[in-house]
């Protein structure tokens, strides 16, 4: 069966081109996929266009919307087990995270649909005279350009799809063209559902050829984007063209600040997890651990011991406790940027070269590696590895913990370990971040918002705002007794 799916149809890529799609645990082939190129995507985009202004979806009631996403909640726990392999086969992730996913996006599904359904249906505006009727409604947006990245595929596509659906709009869905097996399994639970033909439409392929046109398209007049910061930029300038509305999510440098007061145990653990999870390849990941001097020396090698530790293997090894990264050239990536601090002065603590394991060979692994010592002016200081590389710095008080804290571009994500409950609110209120966890670290739910501030984006994924994103709010006054006004006479 053909992959695109446009206006209701599954369909092949007019030029007929076809992409490989490899684990990257062990190179196998997990299938091959259509690559849509600009043609496939405006013709995408035309039926998102048509089904949004001549297709009944806009106008179905909230309620029944809301009812769609519920369907489409239990589809996905009735497909979990199949979907969770998909996602691990095409992102080499262990199988129990992508089931922990899994279960997320129904979440997402339910909260999204549950919401729509209770929706307030606008709001009346105390106008101070009895002669008018003044309202404001919330309409969707229109088309959305819906373009995803691939560490957490499905997740981050159920993030827009769930609410671009909920109110009320039609999209197009360019996941990343390394990832693309999940998103067509949503697409036909969609259908599956009784979502209406041209409401959802996917188009698999690179991003200069599938993605650009979702930017840049006057048809479409939204374009919400997760991947990297770079890409981010570009896709922000090719929407400025036509003026669309953009939400970006675009990663982080995350700061997770250990006091010394802290729970030692704990917080060792979590500094692990807050990194090394997904081989790091998460927007959130905790890649910059900040340590108060005291307890300098004792918690990183309490944290390197735990780094040590970590076993890479593929998704079906039950033994492994994380996997490989998704590409080679983003293994060189992270393989350069290291090189670059260790040139910068870091001290290297553990990891830093491919894993000798003849197991591993063919797999795209790279260790779990710290760098001591780092200073803020460092570029892995700075820059986002999205790799298993944590840095380490010291500072000796509260405000110089913010400070290093804060020292970055990015805004999206931070921690605070701490005993000291004070201490914790008023570092937490500091932190220009978009979440900020207090003796914890990864959480989040469906119900509270999430996203960046300064260079990490801007707009909110999850949480009312999470709807609102894809609304429109329009006033509509109507005078109940219109009488000449005299202005001009
Ligand atoms: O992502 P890209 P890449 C960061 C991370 C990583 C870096 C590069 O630091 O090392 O980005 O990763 C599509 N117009 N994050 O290159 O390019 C692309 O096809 C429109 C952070 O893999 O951002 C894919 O669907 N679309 C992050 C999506 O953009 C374009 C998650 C993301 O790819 C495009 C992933 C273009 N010109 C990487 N070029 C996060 N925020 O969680 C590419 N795309």
């Amino acid at each position: 069966m053909p992959d695109l799916f446009i206006a209701g149809e599954w369909t092949a890529a007019l030029d007929g081109r076809l992409r490989e799609i490899r684990c990257p645990a062990d190179g196998t082939l997990v299938g091959a996929v259509d690559e849509a190129g600009p043609e496939d995507a405006s013709a995408a985009i035309a039926a998102a266009r048509d089904a949004f202004d001549r297709g009944p979806w806009p106008r179905t009631p909230a309620a029944e919307r809301g009812a769609l996403l519920l369907r489409v909640a239990a589809l996905l726990e009735r497909d979990k087990a199949a979907l969770a392999r998909a996602e691990s086969l095409d992102t080499g992730k262990r199988l129990v995270e992508s089931e922990y996913d899994l279960d997320d996006i129904a979440a997402c599904f339910r909260y999204f649909g549950a919401l729509t359904a209770s929706g307030g249906g606008g709001r009346i505006v105390d106008t101070g005279g009895a002669g008018t009727d003044s309202r404001v409604v919330y309409e969707p947006v229109g088309v959305c350009g819906l373009i995803t990245p691939w560490n957490y595929p499905l997740l981050q596509a159920a993030w827009k799809v769930a609410p671009a659906l909920g109110a009320g709009n039609a999209f197009v869905l360019k996941p990343s063209e390394l990832t693309p097996h999940t998103a067509i399994g949503l697409i036909r639970l969609l259908a599956e559902a009784g979502l209406p033909d041209g409401v959802a439409n996917l188009v698999l392929g690179a991003g200069p050829e599938a993605g650009v046109p979702l930017a840049s398209d006057p048809r479409v007049d939204m374009v919400s984007f997760t991947g990297g910061l770079v890409t981010g930029r570009r896709v922000m300038a090719a929407a400025a063209a036509t003026v669309k509305k953009v939400a970006l999510e675009l990663g982080g440098k995350n700061p997770n600040i250990v006091f010394a007061d802290a729970d030692f145990d704990t917080a060792v653990d979590y500094a692990l997890t807050a990194v090394f999870l997904h081989s790091g390849q998460v927007c959130s990941a905790g890649a910059r651990l900040l340590v108060q001097d005291e307890l300098h020396d004792r918690f990183v090698d309490a944290v390197v011991a735990g780094a040590r530790r970590i076993r890479l293997g593929g998704p079906f090894d039950p033994a492994a406790r994380t996997g490989p990264l998704i590409s080679a050239a983003h293994r060189d990536r992270v393989e350069a940027y290291v090189a670059a601090g260790l040139a910068e002065g870091a001290v290297l603590r553990c990891g830093g070269t491919r894993p000798a394991d003849p197991a591993l060979r063919d797999g795209f692994y790279y260790p779990p590696t710290v760098l001591d010592e780092c200073g803020p002016g460092m570029s892995v200081v700075r820059d986002e590895s999205f790799g298993p590389v944590l840095t380490v710095e010291r500072f000796r008080t509260e405000d110089e913990a913010v400070a290093l804290a804060n020292d970055t571009v990015y805004g999206l994500a931070g921690a605070v370990w701490t005993q000291d409950g004070e201490r914790a609110h008023r570092v937490a209120a500091r932190l220009r971040a978009g979440t900020v966890w207090i003796n914890d670290f990864h959480p989040y739910v469906p119900q509270a918002e999430w996203g960046g501030m300064k260079q990490s984006g801007f707009g909110r994924e999850l949480g009312p705002s999470g709807l609102a994103e894809y609304q429109e709010a329009k006033h509509i006054w109507r005078n109940l007794a219109p009488r000449p006004q005299g202005w001009f006479s």
